[in-house]
């Protein structure tokens, strides 16, 4: 039988097939399964024993020196969802998105809590990431989160971001049935809660679903080499191959390309510092090793 995993757990998982949701289980360590794998698994007793992972279209990660963490399979976009409280960092939103990229994935932010004082505040943080093309949709998923729904169509979009943006509550203002736990965040630690604790996929329709995602703190981007990073930067990838150097690392030689676009206004100075510290962060990293 096959069926797509909705649901995992360390060692569990609940798997959607046409005729019903079941239980299954993973034996030895071999399998890496993850939310949103299509599987084959035969059944045993009430549940059923995973037995093979069908190949992925994607796979979102995140990994630091030692090891790595698979987020979610097989969906073709990122949310990363941010509010006007608590505060959150523009830097793990940009990380988010260039793990995306790598995937060959989409990303655009939602912007939550619109309702609040703070929501212009928070929009005049996203607009570099506006100006390099990714899109933001403002709204207030307690008031009205349909301006979020023609984005989606015909996507499996994975919303991520910290704890307490709003991610489960913008999934039950989608899905009816989804029934995800939201939780109060706190004003004297400025940071949610970390109330959802699993991955979960929740389908819209035959080709539309949202997978709800834990609060991140940080988006570790070992996994991403100098020429992967680079490429990651959308906004890089019309200068990459030019610079003087055929191994140029856009860090101060002479006849770079990424610098001369940065002094002519084309590329955001802050995103050229922030690929120079991710590379560096990455290279101590593996001398520490
Ligand atoms: N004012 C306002 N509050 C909201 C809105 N959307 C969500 N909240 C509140 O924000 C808090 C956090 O919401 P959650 O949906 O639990 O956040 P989350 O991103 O899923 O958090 P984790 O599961 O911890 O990662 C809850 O108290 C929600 O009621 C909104 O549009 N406006
Ligand atoms: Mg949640
Ligand atoms: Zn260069």
């Amino acid at each position: 039988m096959t069926g797509e995993v909705i649901a995992a757990f360390s060692r569990r998982f609940i798997v959607a097939t046409p005729a019903g949701k079941v239980p299954c289980q993973v034996r030895g360590r071999h399998l890496q399964v993850v939310c949103g794998d299509h599987v084959e698994f035969r059944r045993e007793g009430d549940g059923g024993v995973i037995e093979r992972v069908l190949p992925r279209a994607t796979l979102l990660y995140r990994a630091d020196a030692f090891r790595t963490k698979a987020i979610a399979a097989n969906a073709t976009q990122i949310a990363v969802v941010v509010a006007a409280r608590p505060s959150f960092s523009t830097e793990l939103v940009q990380r988010c998105i260039l793990a995306a990229e790598a995937q060959g994935m989409a990303s655009m932010i939602v912007l939550n809590k619109a309702d609040l004082p703070e929501a212009a505040a928070a929009r005049a943080c996203l607009e570099p990431l506006v100006r390099i093309g990714y899109p933001v949709v403002m709204l207030s998923a307690l008031a009205d989160a349909t301006p979020l729904l023609p984005h989606l169509r015909g996507h499996i979009t994975l919303l991520i971001g910290q704890s307490g943006m709003g991610k489960s509550t913008l999934v039950n203002a989608l899905c009816p049935d989804a029934d995800a736990a939201t939780g109060e965040y706190s004003e004297a630690l400025d940071s949610g809660r970390h109330t959802t604790t699993h991955t979960r996929l929740h389908r819209l329709d035959a080709d539309t679903a949202l997978i709800d995602s834990p609060g991140l703190q940080e988006f570790a981007l070992q996994h991403l080499d100098d020429d992967a990073l680079a490429n990651a930067f959308v906004d890089f990838r019309p200068y990459l191959g030019q610079c003087r150097f055929r191994d140029c690392r856009h860090a101060g030689e002479p006849g770079c390309r990424l610098a001369e676009a940065t002094a002519a206004g084309d590329i955001d100075l802050a995103r050229l510092r922030l690929f120079q510290a991710l590379r560096r962060l990455r290279q101590n990293a593996l001398q520490r090793l």
